[in-house]
């Protein structure tokens, strides 16, 4: 994979901060392939590409989801923090000629989760949590979660961002709604 390419693409797409939050991204999502048996070079590819769209104009995120045929739900269309995901996915695929379905969707679910995931999606999901410059309250325990089990460590990610939301009375993605249950049942049946 030319990594260089991309990592020089993305650059020129946005600023310093967001380059930095790509690349410490793209090196979390391949230690995580390593621990669970992922493709290291996928990972890093996702991880390198799932903001790439993450600072255009959203008239421009608009653009790139409409010409991709994509019909945005209520939520999405209510949410514009989730359109440089669904974007991401689409430019990828059109204006990179990225084919790999896995990594595709791994760019298009990192923001909201959905159920179903693949082990990529799920390391992408969570390498956006603990990537080397965040800090908020709680990363520690993230990372830890995160290298001890995938699901356990979604599911904190998730808790943290619904309650979030639901405290600042913004509508909530039936995807993550959905990706939360699925873990819960799934950790339950375990447990019992
Ligand atoms: O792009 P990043 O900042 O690295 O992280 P991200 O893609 O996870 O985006 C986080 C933002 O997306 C944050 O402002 C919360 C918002 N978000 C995540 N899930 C949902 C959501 N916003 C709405 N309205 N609904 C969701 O389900
Ligand atoms: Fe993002
Ligand atoms: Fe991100």
């Amino acid at each position: 994979m030319n990594t260089e390419k991309y990592l020089s693409l993305i650059k020129s797409r946005m600023g310093e901060r967001r380059y930095i939050h790509s690349v410490n991204v793209s090196k979390a999502a391949v230690k995580l392939a390593e621990k669970y048996g992922a493709d290291p070079e996928k990972a890093e590819l996702a991880g390198i590409l799932h903001d790439s769209c993450k600072e255009i104009d959203k008239d421009e995120m608009l653009q790139i989801i409409l010409g991709g045929g994509i019909i945005l739900d209520d939520t999405e269309k209510a949410s514009s923090k989730l359109w440089h995901a669904i974007a991401g996915s689409v430019y990828v695929r059109e204006a990179l000629g990225i084919e790999d379905e896995d990594v595709i969707n791994s760019i298009r679910y990192h923001t909201t989760g959905r159920s179903g995931m693949s082990l990529l999606e799920k390391i992408i999901f969570t390498a956006d949590f603990i990537s080397e410059e965040r800090s908020y309250d709680g990363v520690d325990i993230m990372r830890e979660k995160a290298f001890n089990n995938l699901e356990d460590a979604m599911l904190f990610g998730l808790k943290f961002t619904i309650s979030d939301l639901a405290s600042r009375e913004l509508p909530i993605h039936p995807n993550a709604i959905m990706c939360y249950n699925e873990i819960v049942i799934n950790l339950s049946k375990k447990g019992s």
